[in-house]
């Protein structure tokens, strides 16, 4: 039988690039999102190579995970993995400046839709027991503070800690978490950060080599391969190209 993974966020960016890789590979995998077409569309085109489910979801929507996971096919009764990826930025402004709405999407998506998808899958996960692996996807906003990062570098801070403490738990059940931490990867997720603005989009990768979905994908395909008695706990990347700046200080 094919291994099986789960993917929240198929429709772009990581998502998409993770399901292409595992598909490569022959894995049996079930993919969410919301946008419909697009999904169907990579079901489809992914059809040949594996067994997909796709699943219409928006991970915000408690009950409606709950009743699509309930109701998974016999196939995906225990999971190989779980790759919780389904996630946005809205915003750079600053705090005091910032919609109190676009911080309520993000925590709702990035802590309270990975909470979701965690809890409901973790018994399949453990009835899979050795080499099960969760990766959450994290980022460096979680482990780095930067100007209009706020709530989301902070829901970023829960996945890590919610990682790390998600491994005490499992301790014993073979299933391992890796808290994934990318930095700069060129993907949409600039375009919805930036409501759709394709200029401040582009400007943000523009000359900088940025990492691209598919080295995201490769690495959490290596995650998902690795002797099943080794846990990378987390794991930090970022293109060559970025790395810290000063401290800022105001002055006057
Ligand atoms: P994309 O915008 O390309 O992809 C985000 C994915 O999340 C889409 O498939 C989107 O699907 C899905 N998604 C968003 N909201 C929901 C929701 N409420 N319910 C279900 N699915 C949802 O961004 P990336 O691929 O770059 O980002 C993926 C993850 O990686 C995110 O968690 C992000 O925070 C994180 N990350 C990104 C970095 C980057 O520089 N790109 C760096 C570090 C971390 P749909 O809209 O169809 O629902
Ligand atoms: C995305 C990376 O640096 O834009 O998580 O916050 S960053």
């Amino acid at each position: 039988m094919q291994p099986t993974v789960f993917i929240t966020g198929a429709t772009s960016g990581f998502g998409e690039a993770c399901a292409r890789r595992f598909a490569q590979a022959g894995w049996s995998m079930v993919l969410t999102g919301r946008r419909e077409e697009r999904l169907l569309r990579l079901a489809d085109e992914l059809g040949g190579q594996a067994e997909v489910l796709p699943l219409v979801l928006d991970v915000r929507d408690r009950v409606a995970m709950q009743a699509a996971i309930d109701s998974l096919p016999a196939a995906f009764a225990t999971l190989r993995g779980l790759i919780n990826n389904a996630g946005l930025a809205l915003g750079t402004e600053a705090a005091q400046q910032c919609s109190l709405d676009d911080w309520d999407t993000m925590v709702d998506t990035n802590i309270k839709g990975l909470l979701y998808s965690t809890r409901l899958l973790l018994p399949r996960l453990i009835a899979h027991g050795q080499g099960a692996s969760i990766v959450n996807l994290g980022s460096i906003a979680g482990n780095w503070p930067y100007p209009g990062s706020h709530v989301y570098g902070a829901s970023k801070a829960f996945v890590r800690q919610f990682s790390l403490n998600l491994r005490c738990d499992l301790q014993g059940t073979g299933v391992r978490v890796t808290n994934l931490e990318p930095g700069l990867c060129e993907s949409e997720f600039s375009l919805v950060r930036f409501a759709g603005d394709r200029q401040k989009y582009a400007a943000v990768y523009a000359d900088a080599q940025p990492l691209q979905p598919a080295d995201i994908a490769e690495t959490i395909y290596w995650l998902l391969n690795q002797p099943a008695h080794i846990n990378v706990n987390s794991l930090e990347l970022m293109p060559v190209t970025q790395a810290w700046n000063n401290f800022a200080i105001a002055r006057g």
